[in-house]
């Protein structure tokens, strides 16, 4: 018996395995409209046997995307264009999850091929918003601080953009509260120092994500899952940590959140990250352990059979794989085979399953 292929249901929705996509920039679209490129690349990941496969961050408004390359969810177009996508990881097996986004003070970057790094608005980019106005790193420009009105339309815009992921057909969708983006760094007592009711006190810095998940799980449908990625720590003395993730875990599971996926950093570039195999894992653990809300766990993970133990050992309920899966799509085929169970092959593929 393999605990990685145990199916997993949340909500209405059951996943076939604990083998999860996760999303990963690709910095190939114009206008945020997805592209062949996005189902033939995230189509493969299904046919290669993944549970959940969720789609790049995907911008909420044309500010909140990271590059100008970044997919976007901000009208009937932009779902229309993620139409087959959803439509064909649906129909090989797998659960389509959407993953909204705003960049915050990290968005209008260069795409990684072009250079990466901040893009000025009189060379095609604009001006980042944040909570305070504290540029992420040198090089890049002082964000904006948002007013209260700018608060309130971003919460506007990721409503729209759950609303379009379900035009989309999307079967999961994923809330984008890590990595020094906008959310988490509302979250961060290093990167918000307002005064207002979006900062201070833990409360007060949690409040727009509180916001955020409220008005989403109002329209995304109550048979469909709810994700969300956060940062369990900043890897930063003073900063976001384990103990405000598990308060803010428990906020999370109360508003209808079903599993919260557990990454780290981003937010600052001086942290000292002791990344490796499983570096994340105690993360997920702490936060199933204290709360009760399932989880995913993420990073380094690249092989089958520690990919077994995480879940079989109750650390985490999925695991998310991020660049293995563009090293062997077909990852989860492999991973079967190794841990004796049959795999979930498409039936093309029937006679080259040894
Ligand atoms: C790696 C490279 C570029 C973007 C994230 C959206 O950290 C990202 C990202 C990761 O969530």
């Amino acid at each position: 018996m393999s605990k990685l292929f145990t199916p997993l249901t949340l909500r209405g929705v059951t996943v076939r395995n604990r083998i999860f996509m996760s999303p990963m920039c690709q910095y190939s679209c114009t206008d945020g409209l997805a592209e062949d490129w996005h189902l033939v690349h995230l189509g493969s990941r299904a046919v290669g046997g993944a549970g959940l496969v969720v789609v790049e961050a995907t911008g909420v408004c044309p500010e909140g995307r990271i590059s100008p390359g970044d997919l976007g969810l901000w009208s009937a177009r932009h779902a229309e264009a993620l139409l087959p996508v959803a439509r064909f990881i649906k129909s090989q097996g797998a659960v389509p999850c959407a993953q909204i986004a705003h960049a915050g003070r990290k968005a209008s970057t260069a795409r990684p091929w072009d250079g990466g790094g901040p893009v000025a608005p009189e060379k095609g980019g604009w001006q980042p918003l944040a909570p305070s106005p504290l540029p992420f790193d040198k090089g890049y420009a002082a964000p904006k601080e948002m007013t209260l009105d700018e608060i309130s339309q971003a919460v506007s815009y990721w409503e729209r953009a759950a609303r379009l992921a379900l035009e989309a057909g999307f079967e999961a969708l994923e809330l984008h509260f890590a990595h020094g983006y906008l959310v988490q760094s509302f979250l961060s007592p290093l990167s918000n120092r307002r005064t207002d009711a979006y900062g201070g006190s833990l409360e007060g810095r949690m409040r727009l994500a509180l916001e955020l998940t409220e008005r989403v799980r109002r329209i995304w449908p109550e048979r469909l899952p709810l994700l969300a990625r956060v940062s369990a720590t900043d890897w930063m003395e003073g900063g976001w940590d384990l103990g405000q993730t598990i308060v803010l875990a428990r906020a999370l599971k109360e508003r209808g959140v079903d599993l919260l996926d557990c990454s780290s950093g981003g937010g600052f570039p001086q942290a000292q990250i002791p990344a490796g195999p499983d570096f994340q894992v105690p993360f997920a653990e702490a936060v199933r352990r204290e709360t009760g809300l399932p989880t995913g766990a993420v990073g380094f993970i690249t092989e089958p059979a520690q990919a077994e133990a995480i879940v079989a050992s109750g650390r985490a309920d999925a695991v998310l794989l991020a660049r293995q899966f563009l090293r062997e799509p077909y990852w989860p085929l492999r991973a079967a085979k190794e841990l004796g169970v049959e795999g979930p092959w498409p039936k093309q593929y029937l006679r080259a399953k040894a």
